[in-house]
């Protein structure tokens, strides 16, 4: 399993936790996603390493920004 940390700008409540960690864990392969609100940290946990691409389009497809 592989785990990395992105960094998302533009959640500011429980909402946007769960609409990017919906977005997110849509991805083929994604098996876990934790959001820290607070710092905007998004921690994926995959079976094989992701295509920044396609975590952002993910992000973006929730309403926010990949940084
Ligand atoms: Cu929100």
């Amino acid at each position: 399993m592989i785990t990395t940390t992105y960094q998302v700008q533009g959640m500011t409540c429980g909402h946007c936790v769960s609409a990017v960690s919906a977005e997110v864990g849509a991805i083929p392969g994604v098996s876990d996603v934790q959001v820290d609100l607070a710092t905007g940290q998004v921690t994926v946990t995959s079976a094989s390493p992701l295509d920044t691409d396609t975590v952002r389009a993910a992000v973006d497809e929730a309403g926010y920004d990949l940084r």
